[in-house]
């Protein structure tokens, strides 16, 4: 017995699912999850000593690496001062101005301590703004666990709530619409209906949490076009894409201006810390200057705050996003290649630093695309790089991240490993 499954036990007796967040698991892969004893640079040692290169970086915020030193000598700084004081504090407006200024849409920033938060935050004040009550988001998309926003997939064009978890009322999901990824005349369809009564149409600028999928040409300037049309606010999801693709995230990278911008992730350096903000009209209207009421206790939280401005000062330099982008190319050619050397359908979809290996014939486009992946496969592949030093998301449909922790012999090895785990998964149904 391991001392990751030993943990597991133990921890199974005292957490539900042994874990803080359902992901984490390995229900989708199967097996014990690692229990992570150190993590440094691009690698984490497990509880039986054993090293991986990690893919999932906590989901996003790891893109300088683990235990950045001086993140984390940004954090021990701020510590020695107090871990929290619940009154304003120096180090949120320290953030504040270097979210502002990388963000141009946002002129006025809220900080909260959850992704979940930020886009929760955003929609309530998408509403108090508006005095509508629909909101619109897309299947396959994720923003946190709010009730409002765990609704079930549709079939149809477009879906009014169908709740998408045991405890969601149909009372707090039957002003949620959904409607597919990347479908103009799906939105546009949903405008027609409900523009009227439409406050916000919530995405992914670049979709994560189907696995990495990117928005069509002209998606993003279409739903763009069509809030603006029936005067809802546009609202994009930037926790898992926000300093991920660009300076500016998903937003520079595209050329979009959202109403609304959700921050999480690497804001907070890793630490727990997200936000949400836009044009001053807007954000006004936020408690305590206007009627929308928010809170937090540990809301700017002085650890966060101080890790999120140590990671984005050396975050955003000259030369890293196209060194983001390059170790992810060859990372993405690495791996179509050995697929098509195993004789694997494989289609990796790639954005800056965000890629996703789906096991189908592609292209991957939208959920009901995505979930045409083999899952079984996908779990047989996790493990067979796992054995080898690789730890990739633990589920199909998310993301994996490269950081600049990450080295090109980093990549080959995970290349290398990849294409003996990929020669190991045979067997003719998946054989192109
Ligand atoms: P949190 O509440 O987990 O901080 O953020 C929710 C959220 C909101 N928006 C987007 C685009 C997100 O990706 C997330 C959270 N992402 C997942 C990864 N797929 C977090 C991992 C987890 O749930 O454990």
């Amino acid at each position: 017995m391991s001392q990751s499954d030993e943990l597991f036990a133990r921890a199974q007796k005292l957490i539900p699912g042994g874990v803080n967040s359902p992901v984490r698991a390995f229900q989708a892969v199967g097996g014990t999850p690692r229990f992570v004893r150190k993590a440094e640079g691009a690698r984490f040692w497990d509880a039986d000593g054993e090293g991986y290169i990690d893919y999932v970086g906590s989901w996003g915020p790891m893109i300088l690496g683990h235990a950045f030193p001086p993140v984390v000598e940004a954090v021990q700084k701020a510590a020695a001062k107090g871990t929290s004081y619940g009154a304003p504090c120096v180090a949120e407006v320290e953030l504040a101005e270097r979210v502002v200024r990388l963000v141009p849409t946002i002129e006025k920033v809220r900080f909260v301590s959850s992704g979940t938060e930020a886009t929760m935050s955003a929609l309530r004040l998408a509403r108090g703004v508006t005095g509508r009550r629909k909101i619109l988001k897309f299947e396959g998309c994720y923003h946190g666990h709010a009730d409002s926003l765990l609704v079930a997939a549709g079939s149809g064009v477009a879906t009014l709530g169908i709740p998408g978890s045991a405890g969601v009322t149909e009372g707090t999901v039957a002003d949620t619409l959904t409607a597919p990824f990347n479908d103009v005349a799906a939105v546009e369809q949903v405008a027609s209906v409900h523009g009227a009564d439409l406050a916000a149409v919530i995405v992914e600028p670049v979709a994560g949490n189907m696995g990495c999928v990117a928005p069509r040409e002209g998606y993003l300037e279409a739903l763009r076009r069509v809030t603006r049309d029936v005067g809802a606010l546009l609202i994009f999801d930037e926790v898992m894409t926000g300093f991920r693709l660009a300076p500016g995230g998903a937003q520079q990278l595209y050329g979009i201006q959202p109403d609304l911008t959700c921050l999480g992730k690497i804001v907070g350096g890793g630490l727990p810390a997200a936000a949400y903000g836009g044009p001053a009209a807007i954000m006004d209207h936020v408690a305590p200057l206007g009627p929308v009421y928010q809170a937090g206790t540990l809301s700017g939280n002085p650890l966060a705050m101080a890790a999120g401005s140590a990671l984005l000062d050396h975050l955003v330099r000259p030369g890293a996003y196209e060194r983001l982008d390059a170790l992810t190319i060859r990372l993405q050619v690495g791996l179509a290649r050995a697929a098509q050397a195993a004789g694997v359908m494989l289609t990796v979809n790639r954005v800056g630093s965000m890629i996703t290996p789906f096991f189908c014939r592609g292209p991957v486009v939208d959920y009901a695309s995505a979930k045409t992946s083999d899952t079984a496969l996908f779990g047989r592949f996790f493990h067979g790089m796992l054995k080898r030093g690789v730890y990739l998301p633990p589920a199909q449909f998310e993301a994996a991240f490269v950081s600049l922790a990450h080295t090109e012999v980093d990549i080959d090895q995970t290349v290398a490993a990849a294409a003996a785990a990929l020669q190991e998964l045979g067997g003719p149904p998946q054989r192109t």
